[in-house]
């Protein structure tokens, strides 16, 4: 070989070794650099006679164009393979589905509650609210139920220690503040937790009640049998509905009535469920929200919400509702 060729393989051979432009640049400068193998040869042409000169000079030009080409096409491959391992590191599955913020929703307690006092809304009830820990007085003595009256130990209380206060019981407490602090006509519905010491399939210690009540000139119970018709019917979304009373005792009512729901199951027998208790409330228990039972008279129901979101939805299990699972839940969304 001749050793201009011997020349050109060496670059050949050193530039497929640089790995990176850097490195190629390095041995760039061993060929074609100010003392480089060509450059080198290009200075000893004035130690050749005049007829010789032409052709090698021409001879180191042609290698001087190979070198370059081979440095070019080299660094180009380089660039090339490094942008490839960058596509390869930094790529993008633009088939993958994306990452959605996930929305959440009402719980179906809530979304029940909310159906109802929107339904009542509509006949013209107010939404009243109050504390959960209720003293002594509001939750039993002003509805009637004595210290030593069975009623209070038909329902396990939770206490609240070395006080009078308890986890109140119903949301009548909020009915008895709310006639004391307003004069009648009285229309509202009391919706909220409630706590008992129950704890099964069908009880929850904290489950959520919503009673009415209806205090005006002349009330009776034809006026609750009516808005209670009315709201199942709205509820429940079917017109077929028709309403029971069975008698019943409370001590906050005289009388007293159960309220039970009656519909056409698909093989046309009809099915009765229970969906309050209610009753016209005690001239007593007027009195102690400052109205006078000469002049006035009122309804009042508790209805389980709960149960009525069962019922709607149709949940067979109360503690679904409290057992937060998302697979559940999701459901109602
Ligand atoms: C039931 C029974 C009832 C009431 C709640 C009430 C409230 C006042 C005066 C009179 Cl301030 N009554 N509330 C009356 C009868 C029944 O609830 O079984 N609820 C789930």
């Amino acid at each position: 070989m001749e050793p201009i060729d011997k020349i050109v393989a060496d670059a050949a051979g050193a530039f497929d070794a640089a790995a990176t432009v850097p490195d190629l640049e390095q041995s760039k400068s061993r060929f074609l650099g100010k003392s480089g193998a060509l450059t080198e040869l290009l200075k000893g042409l004035g130690k050749l006679s005049a007829e010789e000169r032409p052709k090698a000079g021409a001879a180191i030009n042609e290698a001087k164009t190979r070198v370059e080409a081979l440095l070019q096409a080299r660094r180009e491959a380089i660039l090339a393979a490094e942008l490839d391992a960058r596509l390869a590191a930094e790529s993008i599955d633009v088939t993958l589905p994306g990452r959605r913020q996930s929305s959440g929703g009402l719980h179906p307690i809530s979304r029940a509650q909310e159906t109802i006092e929107r339904l009542f809304a509509s006949m013209g009830f107010s939404v009243a609210d109050g504390p959960e820990i209720e003293n002594d007085f509001y939750n039993f003595t002003a509805l009637r139920m004595f210290p030593d009256h069975p009623s209070r130990s038909m329902q396990d209380t939770f206490y609240v220690a070395d006080s009078d206060k308890v986890l109140r019981t119903q949301t009548s407490p909020v009915q008895i503040r709310y006639m004391q602090s307003h004069e009648p006509p009285i229309r509202i519905i009391c919706p909220g937790r409630v706590y008992r010491c129950d704890h099964d399939a069908t009880h929850s210690p904290m489950f959520h009640q919503i009673e009415g009540l209806w205090v005006d000139e002349g009330i009776s119970l034809a006026d609750l049998k009516g808005t209670i018709m009315q709201f199942c019917r709205a509820f429940f979304e079917r017109d077929d509905i028709g309403i029971r009373f069975r008698p019943s005792y409370f001590p906050f009512v005289e009388p007293g009535v159960e309220i039970d729901m009656a519909w056409e199951r698909k093989d046309g027998r009809t099915t009765y469920l229970e969906v309050a208790g209610a009753g016209v409330v005690h001239p007593d228990v007027l009195r102690n929200g400052g109205i006078d039972p000469e002049k006035y008279s009122g309804f009042a129901f508790g209805m389980g919400l709960d149960r009525l979101a069962m019922i709607k939805y149709g949940v067979n299990d109360l503690r679904l509702f409290f057992d937060n699972d998302l697979k559940f839940l999701r459901q109602f969304r």
